[in-house]
C-alpha cells in the first residue's frame, strides 16, 4: 500500500504534509494535441462537492455554460478504502460511465497506478479512461480551450492582458490559503502547524486589504483568481476554522472577506454549486486521524449567507460585457440539506 499521505488513508500527520502533483496531466485542447480534442458530450467531469479543488471546476463550468458540453458525476462525499465511489447513484453506479468507483477509470487509463485517486477528474466517456486529474489546469483550459462551446455571454475568466497579475495573485493564494489550510490541518508537528497558521492569516489579511476597495481580486470583473479564493473561503468557518485549527478568527469576523464571499456566493454559478452538508461530512468523517469520533458539528449557522453584502457599491462588472449563467440544470441542484 502506498504510504503517501492521502486524505483517505489517514497517513497524514505522520510525515510532513506535501500535496502530490497530479499524475495525469494530459490536456483537452481545441487542437487536440494531446489526443483529446474539445468535443461536446465526449467527457465527464467527476467531482465531489466536498472538495475545494473539484469545486473550482464546478464553478467554472457553470459560469462558462459548459454544462451541456461536459456532463457531471457527483461522488459520495465519504470515500471508502477504494476511494471515491458513486453510491449516490442508483445501484451505486455512475449512470454514464457504468462504474462504481472512480478508481476504475484510473485503472482503465493505467493499470497498477500506485498513486492516489483524486477529484476533480475528467473521464473520456467512449473509452472509460481518465484523461486528467490536473486540478490546476482543468479550469484554465475550460476558460481558454473550450471557448467554442461556451454559452453566449460567458465571461472571460482568464483575460490575456491580466494573466500575469492573475497568476501572481493565484500563486500566493494557492500556497498560503488553498493549500495553507491543509498544511495547518495535516501538520505533523507544532512548528509546521504554527508556520502554516501564521502564513495563512498573513495572506488572508493581505487579501482582505486588497479587497477593501475593489470588488474582485484582479481588474473589475470575476476571474479565475476569485474562483480559487472562493472555494477555500466558502469552507472556512464550516471546516477549516475548527477541524483544521485555522482559528485565529472566523471569516464572519472579517467584514471585508465576509462581504466578498457572500457577494460571490450569491452570484449565479458560485453558491449554487456549494453543498455544506457534503463539505462537513467529508472533512469530519473521512479524516479520522484528526477527528477520531467522526462526529460532524451541527454548526455553523448558515443563515447569514444570503444577507445583503453591499459590495456592488464598489462598482465592478461581475461578467464584464457578458451575462450571468442561467438556472442550474435539472438534476444538478444542491439538495436542501446542503444549503442555507
Ligand atoms: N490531484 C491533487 C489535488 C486534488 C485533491 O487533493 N483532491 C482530494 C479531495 S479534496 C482527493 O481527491 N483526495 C483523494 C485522497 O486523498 O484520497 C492531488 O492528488 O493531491
Amino acid at each position: 500500500m502506498s504510504s503517501t499521505p492521502t486524505e483517505s488513508n489517514a497517513e497524514y500527520g505522520k510525515k510532513p504534509f506535501k500535496r502530490s502533483r497530479s499524475h495525469f496531466a494530459d490536456r483537452i485542447t481545441a487542437d487536440g494535441r494531446d489526443g483529446w480534442p474539445v468535443e461536446a458530450g465526449r467527457y465527464r467531469l467527476v467531482v465531489s462537492r466536498a472538495c475545494p479543488w473539484a469545486s473550482r471546476a464546478l464553478v467554472a463550468r457553470r459560469l462558462l455554460g459548459l454544462e451541456d458540453a461536459i456532463s457531471l458525476a457527483i461522488a459520495d462525499p465519504i470515500q471508502d478504502d477504494r476511494s471515491w465511489r458513486f453510491t449516490l447513484d442508483p445501484d451505486g453506479r455512475d449512470p454514464v460511465l457504468g462504474i462504481r468507483f472512480l478508481s476504475e477509470a484510473y485503472d482503465a487509463r493505467e493499470t497498477g497506478y500506485p498513486g492516489g485517486v483524486s477529484v476533480p477528474a475528467i473521464v473520456d466517456v467512449p473509452s472509460g479512461k481518465l484523461v486528467t486529474n490536473d486540478f490546476q489546469r482543468i479550469t484554465l483550459d475550460f476558460a481558454t480551450e473550450w471557448t467554442a462551446l461556451h454559452r453566449p455571454g460567458a465571461p472571460d475568466l482568464y483575460p490575456g492582458p491580466l494573466r500575469d497579475e492573475i497568476d501572481e495573485v493565484m500563486e500566493g493564494i494557492y500556497r498560503d490559503i488553498n493549500n495553507g489550510v491543509y498544511r495547518a490541518g495535516f501538520a505533523d508537528g507544532q512548528s509546521a502547524y504554527d508556520d502554516a497558521y501564521r502564513t495563512l492569516f498573513r495572506r488572508l489579511d493581505q487579501v482582505s486589504e486588497r479587497l477593501a476597495d475593489q470588488r474582485y481580486l484582479v481588474g473589475d470583473t470575476l476571474t479565475e483568481a476569485d474562483i480559487r479564493l472562493f472555494t477555500t473561503l466558502v469552507r472556512f468557518d464550516a471546516v477549516y476554522h475548527g477541524h483544521f485549527k485555522c482559528n485565529r478568527s472566523k471569516l464572519t469576523e472579517d467584514p471585508v472577506l465576509w462581504a466578498y464571499i457572500r457577494d460571490l456566493y450569491q452570484t449565479p454559478g458560485f453558491g449554487d454549486t456549494v453543498d455544506f452538508d457534503h463539505i462537513k461530512r467529508h472533512y469530519y468523517q473521512v479524516h479520522t486521524g484528526i477527528n477520531p469520533t467522526g462526529i460532524v458539528p451541527l454548526g455553523p449557522d448558515l443563515s447569514g449567507w444570503l444577507t445583503a453584502h453591499h459590495r456592488d457599491e464598489l462598482g465592478g462588472r461581475p461578467f464584464g460585457d457578458g451575462t450571468p449563467p442561467g438556472p442550474v440544470p435539472r438534476g444538478e441542484e444542491v439538495p436542501p440539506a446542503g444549503r442555507p
